[in-house]
């Protein structure tokens, strides 16, 4: 059967389609709701409205409009028409969409990691998939630039975008680092029914958001009139409808949506009946037939938008609003209250009928439509979007054996984290090759500064350092070029974990594989963190340095300050943090991290490393491979305990002088006084879970994970002071391990500034704090305490 080429049969083929996605959607939600046994009798939901309200954009996008090469962001709330459509592909089973939202079936919201239907990028939190598609065009540009597209075309970062969903904020923190670089190759596609969750949109809001778009560069298609509606404004008469719908307030439309033809009917010829062109415009029409010109909206309209995405013929970006009515074609079409609307089954009954859907058809791909199946399979086969694979990959990248830096005696870890990179940027491998920065406005005081000066800034077109062009004397130089690895952000937070998101994907969206590397002062982490739990959700790998942390930034002060992060990095599915106290540690670290960022889905993931600017005295020893893999598995003895320890000292991070100094203290009156460096509480505490699991479920195996194995040798009765500069409930846990009483020292107050010691003694996490604790846990006095100078 040879696909249809008449313009006219493919609409009608389009159409049927979207009527099959629809019912599709609204089944899988029925299905889910009515017939699949459940148990604990809650209400599975499943946003029928706004799935509806897409149906006919999505299935012009996908059965007609994208290339293989497009990468789309759904609206979270429209993963059943997602689903349904991905079904008629073939692409997602029945056994999924009868379990959707259940164990292991189709997923609520659309998900890169968790769903098998060919999600390009997850959405869920509203607004962060909408900048990921602009981070990724900009990443696209970036792998362009760098000559890593080998044959592959350009594709389009496509987001369908909620109305509500405008309001988040993150939206135009986006738009405007969009114009800053340039953007291309973005669509953003606004389903303007002018509902949100609770309520109706306010009146006149989009014209502000149409000034703003058109500010920032874009293009504003707006697709308000479908057909029947364009045919019916030509009728005499049909000049006033137009003016009538124009100003109809959104309300309004909606709720006489909902109530049907004859309310539409009453309202307008109360307004503008004239008993003349008007009422004759009306009176030539049933009440279905007046509801079916109402609701022809041009989002419901397949001709309009297909004219709409055809017509764009530049790569500038491009929102398209789409007037839409939330539900359309469904009993609750333009209810403000339809967000989580149901059909109840004697309605799902009524609709079934109107289809012509047998009983235990339901599923099947083309019952009810008039087109014969092998016409609807070839064109499904023959659809452009499914021509190639779409999820690529690339190489792994060798790791060198060893990262080097220039070391001195003393150093802080931010420091060392400079020159490290500043090796990487003179070495000639592929791995620096690979490397790509980015920093919200702290590129040079969270010290990538040397790294930039031999690597470069990132832009698409060359552009001079005017310092240097101009003589002025600076340590940096700030050119830029298409060859540059370092992509300047400014300083919203969330840009910057959206922008790691959109890189940390690029082996799989563009199939060039990249090391992104981003840095940011700790405590704003906590304004992207929303962003960065987006990111690890969809398996994107990066490598957060995070520097200056904690209270050891003391005069700095104020809000400045982090307490929480330690505890944020531990809990952050897909993120490893640690915090070393030593610059080889660190190199360590990246090295493994650097691998880490490169393993399979489910073995590998992204880093946090947490940074401080304390110039300490760094130890003069040689990395052996086992101190290696220690300090990768999270922890290792600096003094091993003795056979009779009554207390040890376990550290992380910037407090590690103190420890050291406090534990000598302690030895002197007790001997086999132990002192861990923890580097990583977040690897310690995985292991230890993993390691428990296994031998819960594996009967016989005898595996002890790191911090079992190091705390092992300790007496029964032996006591654990633990010290950080974050939340003491980052290192309390240790005690559980084999059962130590623990003292917990670190931080629960924020805010006041001063010198490191002023600091470290107020949150009584100075050497005599330590002493305390081990005092207190082994009941004894220790003899000599550290002298104020
Ligand atoms: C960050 C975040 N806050 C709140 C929600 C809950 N939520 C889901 S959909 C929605 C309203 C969406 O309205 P709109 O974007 O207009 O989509 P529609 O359903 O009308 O298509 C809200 C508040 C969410 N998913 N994410
Ligand atoms: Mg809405």
């Amino acid at each position: 059967m040879a696909t249809p080429s008449a313009s006219s049969d493919r609409l009608d083929i389009l159409n049927a389609l979207t009527r099959k996605a629809l019912w599709l959607s609204s089944w899988t939600i029925h299905h889910a709701n009515h017939i699949r046994p459940n148990t604990d009798g809650l209400k599975v939901g499943g946003h029928q409205a706004s799935s509806a309200s897409l149906a006919t954009i999505m299935s012009a996008l996908y059965f007609s409009v994208l290339r293989p090469e497009d990468r789309v962001a759904v609206k979270p709330h429209a993963s059943p028409v997602f689903h349904a459509i991905q079904y008629l592909f073939g692409r997602q089973t029945r056994e999924k969409l009868e379990n959707f939202r259940g164990f292991k079936g189709a997923q609520s919201y659309p998900s890169r990691t968790k769903d098998v239907d060919d999600v390009d990028f997850s959405t869920g939190s509203v607004g962060l998939g909408v900048a990921q598609t602009l981070f990724s065009s900009l990443v696209q540009d970036y792998v362009h630039a760098h000559g890593w597209m080998k044959d592959r075309r350009e594709g389009r970062m496509i987001a369908l975008v909620g109305d509500a969903e405008m309001d988040e904020g993150n939206i135009f923190e986006a738009l405007a680092e969009g114009w800053k670089h340039g953007l291309r190759n973005t669509w953003w596609i606004v389903d303007y029914n002018r509902q949100s969750l609770d309520a109706v949109v306010r009146e006149g809001l989009w014209e502000k958001f149409e000034t703003m778009f058109r500010n920032f560069g874009w293009d504003v298609v707006i697709v308000k009139y479908g057909r029947l509606m364009r045919e019916a404004f030509a009728e005499p008469g049909g000049e006033a409808l137009r003016r009538w719908i124009d100003n109809c307030p959104n309300a309004l439309y909606a709720a006489l949506c909902f109530q049907g033809g004859a309310a539409f009917r009453k309202h307008i010829q109360d307004e503008i009946g004239d008993q003349g062109d008007v009422t004759r415009l009306l009176d030539k029409r049933s009440d279905d037939e007046l509801l079916a010109l109402m609701s022809n909206l041009g989002g419901h309209d397949m001709a309009s938008m297909l004219d709409a995405f055809e017509s764009i013929d530049h790569d500038r970006p491009v929102c398209f609003i789409a007037y839409t009515i939330k539900g359309v074609g469904l009993p609750f079409q333009g209810h403000k209250d339809n967000h989580a609307g149901l059909m109840t089954v004697a309605q799902m009954e009524k609709w079934r009928a109107q289809q012509n859907i047998r009983p235990g058809h339901e599923w099947d791909k083309f019952e009810g439509l008039t087109q014969d199946a092998s016409t609807l399979e070839s064109f499904l086969a023959s659809v452009p979007f499914n021509r190639d694979g779409r999820r690529l990959d690339d190489d792994v990248l060798d790791v060198p054996e060893r990262l080097t830096f220039t070391a001195a005696a003393q150093m802080s870890t931010q420091q060392g984290f400079g020159l490290i990179l500043n090796d990487l940027a003179r070495s000639d491998t592929a791995l620096a090759s690979r490397i790509v920065t980015s920093s919200p406005d702290v590129t040079v005081s969270t010290n990538l500064g040397a790294w930039v000066n031999r690597r470069g800034l990132f832009a698409r077109a060359e552009k001079a350092d005017l310092f240097r062009s101009e003589k002025i004397p600076s340590t940096f130089n700030w050119a830029a070029s298409p060859k540059g690895q370092h992509i300047e952000l400014g300083i919203a937070e969330m840009n910057l974990f959206i922008m790691a998101s959109a890189l940390g994907l690029s082996h799989s969206i563009n199939g060039a594989r990249l090391l992104p590397i981003v840095t940011l002062y700790d405590p704003f982490i906590e304004r992207g963190l929303d962003a960065l739990n987006y990111a690890c959700y969809q398996d994107a790998r990066f490598m957060v340095a995070a520097t200056p942390s904690g209270v050891t930034l003391a005069p700095e002060g104020g809000a400045h300050q982090s307490i929480a992060t330690p505890l944020v990095g531990m809990a952050q599915d897909g993120l490893s943090s640690f915090e070393p106290a030593f610059v080889d540690e660190l190199a360590a670290i990246m090295k493994w991290g650097f691998a880490h960022m490169q393993r399979e889905a489910g073995e590998g993931g992204s880093l946090y490393l947490r940074l401080s600017t304390r110039t300490i005295d760094q130890p003069q020893r040689i990395m052996t491979p086992e101190l290696e893999s220690d300090i990768a598995a999270g922890a290792y003895w600096l003094r091993k305990p003795g056979p009779n320890a009554e207390v040890i000292v376990a550290y992380t991070g910037a407090v590690a002088p103190e420890a050291i100094e406090a534990t000598g203290l302690i030895g002197e009156s007790r001997r086999d006084v132990g002192l861990l460096a923890i580097t990583s509480a977040d690897r310690l505490h995985a292991g230890w879970t993993a390691a428990r699991s296994l031998r819960r479920h594996r009967r016989g195996v005898q595996h002890l994970s790191h911090i079992e194995q190091l705390l092992a040798p300790l007496p029964r009765d032996c006591g654990i002071v633990t010290v950080i500069d974050g939340h003491p409930a980052t290192l309390g846990w240790l005690g559980s391990v084999r059962g130590h009483r623990v003292e917990a020292l670190g931080v629960e107050k924020f805010g006041q500034t001063g010198t490191i010691d002023d600091l470290y003694r107020h949150n009584g996490m100075d050497a005599n704090a330590i002493i305390d604790a081990a005092e207190s846990l082994t009941g004894a006095p220790v003899r000599h305490r550290k002298m104020a100078v």
